[in-house]
């Protein structure tokens, strides 16, 4: 265990090392803008704020969710879905920020999927205990379009699975300011989050901030 932290310690950053095939992992790449994804992130939430969402099932989401961009995702009793319109303001969803869309292009790119025009960030807050059960991203309308994950505050465990639920699943430690980009062969894996440990980021706080990118519509 402990020659893995010790290989995180000698890491150069930013790094990128391919997990699995079309599952990139690019360490450290937000650090030179997380200034500024902060202050876009306060903006955006101040006007779509964070709610903890209803599954179809009737659960309450442990993860708290805002969005931003052209469409956002959303989940009642009705079921999973985009929409256009945030359900609490009836208004559409604040804009993508600039620096939201030009860091996930380039992430896309630097793991070798170009012309990625995501319309959809989904932000996912993690406190003490939150975490997201083993699941497939498939509401997208082009499953050949891969999703960049920005991880902010907090570490937390991830799991990646395979294509069927009860497959094998690894544990990755996400920290602040990796990406992860995945798709082509990779995109309908099932992937989760582990039940977030305390912590504290000096910036974020007590919390992890997760940035999901996607083309839905
Ligand atoms: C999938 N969010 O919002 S994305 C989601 O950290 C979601 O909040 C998680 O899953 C979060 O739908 C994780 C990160 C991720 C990374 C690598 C993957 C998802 C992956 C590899 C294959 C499939
Ligand atoms: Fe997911």
């Amino acid at each position: 265990m402990k020659a893995k932290y010790l290989m995180d310690l000698f890491d150069t950053y930013p790094s990128r090392q391919e997990i699995v095939k079309d599952v990139v992992l690019l360490k450290g790449l937000v650090l030179p803008m997380e200034d500024r994804l902060l202050i876009d992130l306060t903006s955006v939430v101040q006007a779509s704020p964070f709610r903890h969402m209803i599954t179809p099932g009737g659960f309450t989401m442990s993860v708290a969710m805002a969005n931003c961009g052209a469409l956002g995702w959303v989940t009642d009793d009705k079921g999973y879905r985009y929409t256009g319109l945030d359900p609490l303001s009836h208004q559409p969803w604040p804009a993508m920020p600039d620096s939201f869309t030009l860091l996930a292009q380039h992430a896309a790119s630097e793991a070798g999927f170009n012309h990625f025009s995501p319309d959809a960030c989904l932000i996912n807050q993690y406190q003490n205990g939150a975490r997201m059960g083993l699941h497939q991203d498939k509401d997208e309308r082009d499953l050949e379009q891969p999703i960049v994950s920005v991880s902010l505050g907090v570490s937390a465990l991830f799991q990646l699975g395979g294509f069927k639920r009860f497959d094998t699943v690894i544990r990755i430690p996400l920290h602040h300011g990796d990406v992860v980009v995945w798709g082509g062969e990779s995109r309908l894996r099932y992937h989760g989050v582990l039940p977030l440990k305390v912590g504290n980021h000096p910036a974020f706080g007590e919390r992890r901030i997760n940035l999901t990118f996607r083309k839905a519509g």
